[in-house]
């Protein structure tokens, strides 16, 4: 790669430094890769590519006759949405298998097993079971915990057609209304993938709405799946409160012995942390002035809102956490870790440590994770990370200088908590009131990965700064939400830097009666991946207030560099959400007009939500500010009109 081409893969300094760096070196990273797969077969970036069953790969030409079908007579439409559904089961599965550990943790903690973890939150854990109907009264924490992991723990199976607990009890009536009806309210998350994989298997459903109403129950199972394992983390583990820390590979320290904590799951990388705070001494034993942790993609997340851990990187530049040459171990659990972290690793003396039986990377160090021993494995981590410092190459050493303030930790609890600081009485009014006065435009969430199909990072800084010079209040998970933090978005600076009048104001309006240590964000950091469920919290709180089912809210998400399938599944429940979800790629489905159609315009008439595919950062900030202002003004006439019918009753 050129030196344009480094400018045009990302927008990062600290990545171009290192990408620099590893072409000296001659290391071929994800960009160079990306590059590599150029030009992209167009039967797969349109979705008209079917491989379900030995047959195929079936490949559909439009105007040649016979190939204007699947060898079994599959029309473009049939494939193009059993593709897209398929993306959704495999997005539901790793969201719902994460959460199902979870789960199953906190139920062997209730039963005195898993002694390393304890219920940290209890107020929240007593705050769910009420949700659920769970009994509270004159009954002893374990019990309650008991009974609140069992009941997550049968959304996963339940045999019956009950609907899954975690979606009954925390969506509007209206949207509950809206699943019955349409049929794609689940009852069980693995019995719903389960359903559509058998749905989309050869010989079953050709009929592709049919198709897509089960690729929506799947993205339900999957929020479902979310919201339970956001839920039962924070009571293991605690609610995020704010916390100041800070992000990029600046945080990577050449006098500590540096560990980066990657994947999704909180169970070790917790406990790596805490454990971390009593081996001080062996690190210093060893020649290093301490254990320096740092957070890649969502585990990094996870420990930041809990523990203030700083973050390294996000997803498209994980290797470049390893060219630096002072990461002494990467300790990864499962989701978005690269294969190739193994082969980079042997060009230094980084220790990749894999933890879960279902993710392993040939050539790794292994300990595999077992709650009964928790901690006992994440002390034999750190060890290895302490030898590991001790072979490190100096003449390998690239420092960065680069990182940036991050205030983050804003859980739902603590959000309202900054909005109890204006009016204690009624929260949530506060966010609501500002956006009936048009102080602010509506609310939007950005969620999301990198996809190297554009520029890293670009299309998640661009369009966040147009929206808050927009006046827009941005929440933000994930991927997203790192990219914020290593550019320096995550500060009251960039309040002051970016921030519409208005916006401005209703940030310095709650930051000074809040009192925090330190000022509010231009983007409210809510946490990982599945904590998109505290964005649901948020709009379902919003809808109620505002007296509207969720479609009517002023309210968008977006995607700006979308790459998994989680992220499929997310924007699917986004939609039947309600919500306009932008996409920063053209997702495959345009090789079916039909498909493309529904899910980028017919959605909205059934659920209020739909697909903006839209690359163009300019572009797709416009279309989202279209949304909300039509939304905004909508509610505006809509009150104004319930307003005046009311008076003309009490007359
Ligand atoms: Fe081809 Fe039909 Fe088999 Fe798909 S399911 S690979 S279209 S024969
Ligand atoms: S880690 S799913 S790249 S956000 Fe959650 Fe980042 Fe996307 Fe993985």
């Amino acid at each position: 790669m050129s030196e344009m081409e480094f400018e045009k893969a990302t927008v990062d300094p600290a990545a171009r430094a290192m990408m620099v760096k590893a072409k000296k070196i001659g290391y071929l990273t994800t960009f160079d890769r990306a590059k590599a797969q150029e030009p992209r077969c167009n039967f797969g970036n349109t979705g008209i590519c079917c491989r379900i069953c030995m047959q195929g790969p079936c490949r559909i030409i439009p105007k040649k006759p016979g190939a204007n079908k699947g060898i079994c007579g599959a029309q473009d439409y049939t494939i193009v949405a059993r593709n897209t559904v398929r993306m959704i089961a495999g997005g539901a599965a790793a969201h719902s298998d994460h959460g199902r550990h979870i789960a199953t943790t906190v139920l062997h903690v209730a039963e005195g097993k898993a002694k390393d973890y304890k219920i940290t939150d209890s107020a929240k854990l007593l705050k769910v079971a009420e949700r659920i109907g769970v009994a509270t009264a004159g009954r002893q924490i374990n019990e309650i915990a008991h009974d609140v992991a069992t009941a997550a723990l049968n959304d996963f199976g339940r045999l019956d057609d009950a609907p899954c607990t975690w979606i009954e009890t925390t969506v509007t009536e209206g949207r509950k209304r809206k699943f019955k009806d349409t049929t794609i309210m689940p009852s069980s998350i693995n019995g719903s993938i389960a359903e559509l994989l058998h749905q989309t298997h050869i010989g079953v459903d050709s009929d592709p709405i049919n198709i897509i109403f089960g690729g929506l129950k799947v993205s339900l199972g999957d929020l479902d799946g979310e919201y339970l394992a956001t839920d039962l983390s924070d009571v293991l583990f605690g609610t995020p409160q704010p916390t100041v820390s800070e992000a990029n590979l600046g945080v990577l320290d050449p006098e500590m012995v540096n560990i980066c904590l990657h994947g999704h799951n909180p169970l070790l990388s917790q406990m790596v942390v805490d454990v971390a705070r009593e081996m001080q001494d062996e690190a210093k034993a060893a020649g290093a002035k301490g254990l320096k942790l740092s957070g890649i993609c969502c585990t990094g997340n996870e420990v930041l809102m809990r523990s203030g851990i700083s973050i390294a990187t996000n997803f498209a530049t994980q290797e470049l956490a390893i060219m630096t040459g002072l990461v002494d171990a990467v300790v990864v659990d499962v989701q978005c870790i690269m294969p190739s972290l193994r082969s980079l690793a042997e060009c230094f003396h980084t220790k990749i440590i894999t933890t879960m039986p279902i993710s392993k990377i040939p050539g790794s160090y292994h300990f595999e994770f077992d709650e009964e021993h928790a901690a006992a494995s994440a002390k034999a981590i750190i060890r290895l990370a302490i030898e590991s410092y001790k072979q490190r190459d100096p003449n390998k050493i690239s420092l960065s200088d680069q990182k940036n303030k991050v205030v983050a930790g804003f859980s739902m609890e603590a959000l309202l908590d900054l909005f109890a600081a204006v009016n204690p009485e009624n929260p949530i009014s506060v966010l609501t009131d500002a956006i009936k006065a048009g102080e602010i435009k509506g609310v939007a969430v950005f969620a999301g990965c990198n996809n190297l199909k554009g520029t890293h990072n670009e299309n998640h800084l661009e369009i966040a700064k147009r929206m808050a010079a927009a006046d827009v209040f941005m929440v933000g998970t994930g991927c997203a939400s790192q990219a914020y933090a290593m550019a320096g978005l995550l500060t009251g600076e960039a309040v002051e830097a970016y921030a519409g009048p208005g916006l401005k104001a209703f940030l310095k309006r709650i930051g000074v009666k809040a009192d925090l240590k330190a000022e509010l964000p231009l983007i409210f950091h809510m946490g990982s991946c599945v904590d998109n469920s505290r964005t649901i919290s948020l709009l379902t709180l919003m809808a109620n207030e505002l007296g509207v089912d969720t479609p009517e809210v002023p309210f968008v998400a977006s995607a700006p560099e979308p790459m998994s399938e989680k992220a499929v599944a997310i924007g699917s429940w986004f939609v039947s959400m309600g919500v306009p979800v932008h996409i920063g790629v053209i997702a495959p489905t345009t090789g079916s007009e039909l498909v493309h159609g529904v899910v980028t315009r017919i959605a909205e008439d059934v659920f209020g939500g739909y697909f903006i595919m839209e690359p163009d950062y300019r572009k797709g900030t416009d279309k989202l500010l279209a949304a909300l202002d039509d939304r905004a003004w909508k509610l505006r006439i809509r009150s104004e009109a319930r307003a005046k019918y009311a008076a003309s009753e009490a007359k």
